[in-house]
């Protein structure tokens, strides 16, 4: 792949509790389907994809609960969206929840996301790291954040893949609101960070700062690419979910932290932009230069400092 693309963010709008994976990972071919037609490449899909969030629950049935998880992937009912990456040749970003036993067949819960490649082999995989919300029931809420209770921090650090035609990595919902999660991943060489997100528009423990998440969604994200000169890709999982209204602003945004491209709506809606890996160095070359400014010792000139003449 060059280092030049057409990127497409698919946003996707709520998806049910009771709506069978076929249909979600349907909903999601279209839209890769529909991006293939417009010269797209790569696409990018949100956190927890293929189902509801169904965080937002206090699940006692564990067989209920594990019904969300993914314990193959792919596995049967996920199969159809890499056979159509494949045919297609489009590589993608894809979050889900992960279940998977350990060596003494002890159940793991891991809220991750991979890197597929245009061929549909997974070329890489993230855990999240910052977990927000609760692990008990929460009563007096509207709704629960119970990713405490039914995720596992992330263990696998915050690793870079070559793929894309570039050094790529990932990170998923909160992890976008900490600063170090775009400098850690920037510093191992990072050139876009992609990322899906399941936000609702009330938080229970500060609803005076309900009219502020567009802000803080866009504003967290802009800086990332801002102050680490690389491209930041941010997908909603959007619209009034079985009751609870998420955000969308579902956005490409440049190494400058400007938006290029970003979602009108609430539904299933495809971002299309033009990548260049190249804009990376409108960055890191000047203001944001870490070898210069932050790591002098590493520091190679590339090119004779102009002299007076
Ligand atoms: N899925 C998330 O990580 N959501 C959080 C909400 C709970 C604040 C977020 O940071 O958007």
């Amino acid at each position: 792949m060059t280092r030049q693309y057409l990127l497409a963010a698919a946003q996707l709008g709520p998806v049910s509790r009771t709506e069978p994976r076929e249909s979600v990972v349907q909903r999601m071919i279209d839209l890769m389907h529909e991006a293939h037609r417009r010269g797209a490449s790569v696409i990018v899909y949100p956190e927890l994809a293929l189902t509801t969030f169904f965080p937002r629950w206090y699940l006692e049935d564990e067989q209920e609960l594990d019904s969300f998880y993914e314990t193959d992937m792919p596995g049967p009912l996920t199969q159809p969206l890499f056979d159509a990456a494949r045919q297609s040749g489009m590589g993608f970003y894809l979050g889900y929840a992960e279940l998977s036993l350990d060596d003494s067949g002890r159940k793991r819960r891991f809220n991750t996301s991979i890197l597929v490649s245009p061929e549909g082999e997974i070329v890489g995989k993230y855990r999240k790291i910052h977990l927000p919300g609760h692990a008990e029931n929460e009563p007096w809420r509207p709704f629960q954040h119970l990713e405490k209770r039914y995720f596992e921090n992330g263990n696998l650090g915050f690793p870079v893949f070559e793929t894309f035609g570039g050094v790529m990595g990932m990170c998923l919902c909160n992890d976008r609101r900490w600063p170090e999660t775009f400098r850690v991943l920037a510093l191992r060489g990072a050139e876009m960070v992609m990322l899906g997100y399941n936000t609702p528009v009330h938080y229970p423990l500060a609803p005076e700062h309900d009219h502020l998440q567009d802000f803080h969604n866009h504003l967290c994200m802009q800086a990332g690419a801002y102050q680490n000169g690389c491209w930041v890709i941010g997908v909603a999982k959007a619209g009034c979910e079985e009751g609870c209204d998420l955000i969308g602003g579902t956005c490409i945004i440049a190494p400058t932290g400007e938006i290029i491209a970003r979602a009108q709506g609430f539904g299933d809606e495809l971002v299309i932009a033009e990548i260049d890996l190249d804009r990376c160095a409108e960055i890191r070359r000047n203001i944001f230069n870490f070898a210069l400014h932050r790591e002098p010792e590493n520091y190679q000139p590339i090119c004779e400092p102009k002299t007076a003449s």
